[in-house]
């Protein structure tokens, strides 16, 4: 394998074209050096609890006989036409048999929350990216999102488990605030070829974005969380492209660069490879160009990666649960994390399964669908809808509807899975023990939306002058992915 070394002076020139090629975050950092300030003993640091950073697989398995994981991700809202997008780029099968998964990163605005519990429903991932996708953002911004998600989406929130920072924008008090708020792990950082690690816990730190001081001694301390690095392609001159590759070069290009780094994992230690997606931008829209050949393109390299006995589609939260215990390739079929066993309520209950179709003009409906229409957005739930529109403040005002109301949706209790809750008669539908449920994650005031009374670490800080210099490109990123998500979607 070849490695790169990729040096400072070309990392600065990376970023002075970011704004040309791709959308928030798509170059990164990553030196030999800045890795150095990370240390972790292997003797001490332990699975399951605690991983070191390495590039080497877990578990001590060789190569050959470890899984080639494929992550595919999502961000922002989960819209119907946006649905139908990631349901295309998933449209194959692991060698089980069982369908590929995705995860999502919801951010709240322009969200459909039925389809938020449709796509949890289908075994696929749910996950937090904050309520108005601010970059940097409070730790309210990230509470807000997770309450909507369960309150509105069904989600347990014990099934929320992981976070990725709007623009991939985090600082030390970030990941210190979902430590806080209970949350598994985070996926916002960079891993290029020197710093290609598995992903690992924060015990000792982190060990990406290093340019940016972020693994400086005792910044980041955060036993038990893990990161999950979002893995780079090189382009051919070598600049890490890391969400929406497709935007960066003709669909040709884009395929030999991700076939080229598909094979840099696959024929090397086997790190997962990811594939980090906006849909809004593979998805038409009326008056937007024609995305037909960028998406076409992204579901061939997704087809062609399938169909291997060792490649698996997977959600992040699976990728953990083998990373806390790695099994060989041979054992990973029967793991109970990667079954497709389709819940079977034997009534309609809304639980996403059934009865949410989609019109030709994109709009979710069905007869146990509540309709919650606040103006400016129109979504639906299997819920009660609030009686006022969400806000930061208030992320889940209260029901419409008085609770002796006929009509009055029973929320998803502790001790069940969204899944099996009919919300209409307020009857969990499976009790025994192959879906029992328990939610241990529920906040100890479910009023405390407003993020945690603790403060930061006292090491927290703005991050270093190299993240500082990026701010402007970030900002016009943000500006722009705003504008134009407005215009498409209001
Ligand atoms: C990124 O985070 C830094 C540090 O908190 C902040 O100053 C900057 O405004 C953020 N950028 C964006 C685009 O939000
Ligand atoms: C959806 O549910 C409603 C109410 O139970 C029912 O009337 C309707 O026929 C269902 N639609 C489908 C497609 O099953
Ligand atoms: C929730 O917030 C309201 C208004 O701030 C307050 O009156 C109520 O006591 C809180 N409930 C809990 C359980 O904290
Ligand atoms: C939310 O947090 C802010 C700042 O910590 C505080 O001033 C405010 O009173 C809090 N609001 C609620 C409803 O707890
Ligand atoms: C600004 C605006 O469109 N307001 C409308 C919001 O919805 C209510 C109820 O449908 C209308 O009465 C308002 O005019």
């Amino acid at each position: 394998m070849k490695v790169l070394t990729i040096t400072t002076a070309l990392l600065a020139a990376a970023f002075l074209v970011a704004p040309a090629l791709a959308q928030e975050g798509a170059t990164a950092g990553g030196t030999q050096t800045a890795a150095s300030s990370y240390s972790c003993d292997p003797n001490t640091c332990k699975l399951p609890n605690c991983l070191c950073a390495s590039t080497s697989p877990p578990g001590g398995l060789q190569p050959k006989d470890t899984p080639q994981f494929v992550v595919i991700t999502f961000d922002d809202s989960v819209q119907s036409k946006l649905l139908q997008t990631a349901q295309d780029m998933l449209n194959v099968k692991n060698p089980n048999g069982c369908p590929a998964k995705g995860s999502w990163y919801v951010s709240m605005e322009y969200t459909d929350f039925s389809l938020v519990q449709q796509w949890y429903a289908n075994g696929n991932e749910i996950a937090d990216h904050t309520f108005t996708h601010v970059g940097s953002p409070s730790a309210q911004e990230i509470a807000a999102a997770k309450s909507m998600l369960h309150e509105y989406g069904g989600v347990p929130y014990g099934k929320i488990k992981g976070f990725r920072a709007p623009f991939l924008n985090y600082t030390a008090e970030t990941l210190s605030n979902i430590q806080q708020q209970g949350f598994q792990y985070d996926t916002s950082s960079t891993a290029t070829v020197d710093d290609c690690f598995w992903p690992y816990t924060l015990d000792n730190g982190m060990a990406n974005d290093c340019w940016t001081g972020i693994c400086d001694a005792g910044k980041v301390k955060l036993p038990g969380v893990w990161e999950l690095p979002m893995y780079a392609v090189m382009d051919n001159a070598n600049t890490p492209q890391l969400m929406d590759v497709y935007l960066a070069g003709s669909v040709s290009d884009v395929t030999g660069w991700s076939n080229n780094n598909f094979q840099r994992h696959y024929n090397g230690n086997r790190q997962p490879f990811g594939i980090y997606v906006h849909p809004t931008h593979l998805t038409n829209f009326p008056g937007t160009p024609d995305a037909s050949s960028l998406k076409n393109g992204v579901v061939s390299l997704i087809q062609s990666l399938a169909g291997k006995p060792d490649v698996w589609f997977v959600t992040n939260q699976q990728l953990l649960q083998w990373m806390q215990n790695p099994v060989p390739n041979s054992q990973l079929a029967s793991q109970p994390y990667m079954q497709c066993n389709v819940p079977n309520t034997g009534k309609e209950i809304c639980n996403g399964l059934e009865n949410i179709t989609i019109s030709a003009d994109g709009v979710a409906s069905g007869g146990l669908l509540q309709n919650c229409n606040f103006n400016t957005t129109n979504w639906h739930t299997c819920y009660n809808c609030p009686s006022s529109a969400p806000s930061l403040e208030t992320p889940v005002p209260s029901a419409s509807l008085q609770s002796n109301d006929p009509n009055y949706r029973k929320p998803v209790p502790d001790n069940c899975d969204s899944i099996w809750w009919d919300p209409v008669v307020g009857q969990c539908l499976c009790t025994d023990s192959s879906c029992a449920y328990k939610d241990t994650a529920v906040p100890s005031s479910k009023n405390s939306t407003n993020g945690t009374s603790a403060s930061g670490s006292p090491s927290d800080s703005k991050t270093g002058s190299a993240a500082n210099a990026i701010t402007p490109i970030y900002g016009i990123l943000v500006t722009s992915v705003l504008a134009g998500l407005t215009g498409l979607l209001l």
